[in-house]
């Protein structure tokens, strides 16, 4: 099930015709440059193309009037003046006569790219159109926007295809405004939107861009806002934001199809957005959002004005939905204070509606934002010599930044399985590699002396196995595998290879353990390996390193302490390598090993070596397989509230590690902040 490129060369014929600062940024080199990074990559070629179809008129009367959709049938005959007074009706819109033919080509690209999904001939995909749309409304252009093609799809979705359950992510910088008032009493359709919000001070100003606005009648609480209310968000705000907010409300709504408004303004070095975050870091959200709906997700192009990093985002965008791991998180991975508080509102703001959400406590922290200080750095006046040599130097550090990415290598080989007789039986994708190699007979034979168990036949045979593995994962050849051990052996063979990671290149080390699995006491504190283990005898935080908690009961705990306990300390440590052991009697259901594992994929950049006893069964150890190499997870399930006793340990946990783990922090007490 391969990847959709949904394209077509008449939407780059849309341009402005006269001179307006505000429109000049939406132009056509966006789409040839992000589409000659994507071929330059080779990515293009990878993909199943297709090539766009305008939208039926029916089509765009699934969510315009039909006096708007004929107003611009109109435009196609008008002159420069007469387009530019019909322009001057709408904020921040211009029109060419092309317009109408590449805003149905925009909304059929983002139709065909459902279909295509829904009907199972790709896994999921990405639309490149233009103009965008997710500020258009029933009867307005808006922000760039003539036809609303993600918010067409999604009624398209439904009528055409039954569908019930529809999240929309909208990651553009910019609120969509236009998707919120089409499905704001409708709670068949989730719309999360993040945006630069500046307290309302930010373009399009609206006062129902945040928090409070969650929806109307019955589709209370199935719209959600997080406003940013400063500039430069980065990587480590981006990740909380989808792990304290979109993803719990997600695994909670449990969508059929996601459908991406991927601007991508909200970029590094774009002009509009003024944020941070790295190109990768939309790998890793879209990497997030592949473990819901089966993995069945369209993204649709929005806004994005920085050419190159919109290309190099289009291309992780496109990466990670081919199954690529995600380059590792570049830069601290701590949060802006004002990025907390936002987080904190929706929370809060969310909660009544949401389960999940009422639990953990954490929105009772939460201190008016006026009494607290905030690290805002002033801005230089614009045009300014200052100015200027800021701006230059900003732009060459970015280019070089942008430059770097191309030069990160992907291993050649994706994954790697080493499961003796099992390999056969599980019917893996034909590019996933069956590993025969070992580690030279005295190499293991060496490990092998630091445990009893290990000296026996068969475990010493998959020891050997293990440290070949591994040795390719260190060395870049692949990025993930898997591994299996006789049951006795699996907490020695995990304590042999923690060992011989970190005595070959892997400087952190993390290391998700589930089951009754021990660790030796000296691995515990050198501050370079960190243990989770689920499924523990007890609840506790033994060390800084060493982090215990039993298996929780039901799919509420499970997530939870996936969403709000592993992948934040995973997120902050920043693993060179994850170690994911699978002990005998592990008492965890398949789909909920293969999450764990599709998820600790985004902390190290896909480095990831799974290890399963033998007698584990083969369902195990080919859906996990199958994660690793970028197959979407199976569903969890109906969702299931946490159980009381889960919750509280997981509240004690966090509360003994928040000191330590930066994006498990809240919001600090301000005199906390001054000390
Ligand atoms: C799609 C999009 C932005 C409009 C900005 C107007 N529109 N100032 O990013
Ligand atoms: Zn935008």
């Amino acid at each position: 099930m391969g990847t959709a490129l949904v394209y077509h060369e008449d939407m780059t014929a849309t341009r402005l015709l006269w001179d307006d600062p505000a429109c000049e940024i939406e132009g056509p080199e966006r789409l040839t440059s992000a589409l000659e990074r994507l071929q330059q990559h080779g990515l293009e070629q990878r993909c199943l193309r297709l090539a766009a179809r305008e939208a039926s008129e029916a089509e765009l009367g699934l969510v315009h009037s039909p006096e708007y959709v004929a107003l611009l049938r109109g435009t196609q005959a008008l002159g420069t003046r007469e387009l530019q007074e019909l322009s001057r009706q709408y904020d921040a819109v211009y029109f060419h006569p092309s317009t109408f033919h590449s805003a149905r080509l925009a909304a059929g690209a983002a139709l065909q790219l459902v279909d295509a999904v829904l009907t199972g001939t790709v896994r999921n995909g990405l639309a490149l159109v233009r103009p965008p749309g997710h500020h258009s409304q029933r009867a307005a252009a808006n922000g760039f926007c003539v036809f609303n093609n993600v918010a067409i799809a999604a009624k398209h979705a439904q009528q055409k295809h039954g569908l019930h359950r529809i999240l929309i992510v909208d990651w553009d910088i910019h609120h969509g405004q236009g998707i919120q008032y089409i499905f704001e009493d409708d709670p068949s359709v989730l719309y999360f939107s993040w945006h630069r919000y500046e307290h309302g001070r930010f373009w399009p100003c609206l006062r129902e861009s945040d928090v409070d606005a969650v929806g109307q009648g019955r589709g209370r609480g199935f719209t959600v806002n997080l406003p940013w209310n400063q500039v430069g968000m980065g990587n480590a705000d981006y990740v909380a934001a989808f792990l304290h907010v979109l993803l719990p409300l997600a695994f909670e709504f449990d969508p059929e199809l996601v459908l991406v408004s991927a601007g991508f303004d909200s970029a590094i070095g774009d002009p509009e957005g003024q944020m941070q975050a790295t190109p990768e870091c939309f790998a890793h959200l879209t990497q997030l959002l592949q473990v819901l709906a089966g993995g069945r997700v369209c993204a649709v192009l929005e806004g994005g004005y920085h050419l190159e990093s919109l290309s190099q985002s289009v291309c992780m965008v496109v990466r990670a939905l081919l199954g690529d791991p995600a380059p590792p998180l570049s830069g601290p991975m701590v949060l802006h204070y004002s990025a907390l508080e936002s987080i904190q509102r929706v929370r809060a703001a969310q909660a009544h509606h949401w389960v999940s959400l009422q639990q953990q406590g954490l929105a009772s922290t939460l201190h008016p934002s006026t009494s607290c200080p905030e690290e805002r750095a002033l801005p230089l006046l614009p045009g300014g010599p200052e100015f200027k040599a800021a701006e230059a130097q900003a732009s060459a550090a970015l280019s070089s930044l942008l430059h770097q990415l191309c030069l990160q290598p992907t291993p050649p080989v994706r994954t790697a399985v080493a499961l003796n007789e099992m390999d056969a039986a599980l019917g893996l994708p034909p590019d996933v590699l069956h590993q025969v190699g070992s580690a030279p007979q005295e190499e293991a034979q060496a490990w092998a002396r630091l445990h009893d168990v290990l000296v026996q036949d068969e475990a010493f045979t998959a020891l050997g196995k293990v440290l070949y593995l591994l040795d390719g994962i260190l060395d870049g050849q692949v990025s993930s595998g898997i591994a299996a051990t006789p049951a006795p052996a699996v907490a020695t063979t995990l304590d042999v290879a923690i060992r011989y990671s970190l005595s070959h290149r892997a400087r952190r080390l993390l290391c998700v353990a589930v089951g009754q699995l021990d660790l030796s006491p000296d691995l515990a504190n050198d501050g370079r390996s960190l243990w989770l283990n689920i499924g523990g005898k007890e609840v506790a935080a033994l060390s800084t390193s060493h982090v215990s908690m039993p298996l929780p009961e039901t799919t509420g705990g499970f997530l939870s302490c996936i969403l709000a306990l592993v992948l934040p300390i995973a997120y902050s440590f920043q693993p060179d390598l994850v170690l994911v052991a699978v002990g005998p009697a592990h008492g965890l259901q398949d789909p909920q090993a293969a999450l764990l594992a599709a998820l600790l994929r985004g902390p190290a950049g896909g480095r990831v070596l799974a290890l399963v006893d033998q007698e584990s069964t083969t369902q195990l150890a080919g859906v996990l397989a199958q994660v690793l190499h970028g197959e979407a997870p199976p569903s969890l399930g109906p969702f299931s509230v946490a159980s009381p006793e889960d919750m509280q340990a997981l509240v004690r946990l966090r509360g003994q590690l928040e000191s330590q783990w930066q994006m498990l922090q809240r919001l600090l007490e301000c005199s906390d902040l001054a000390a």
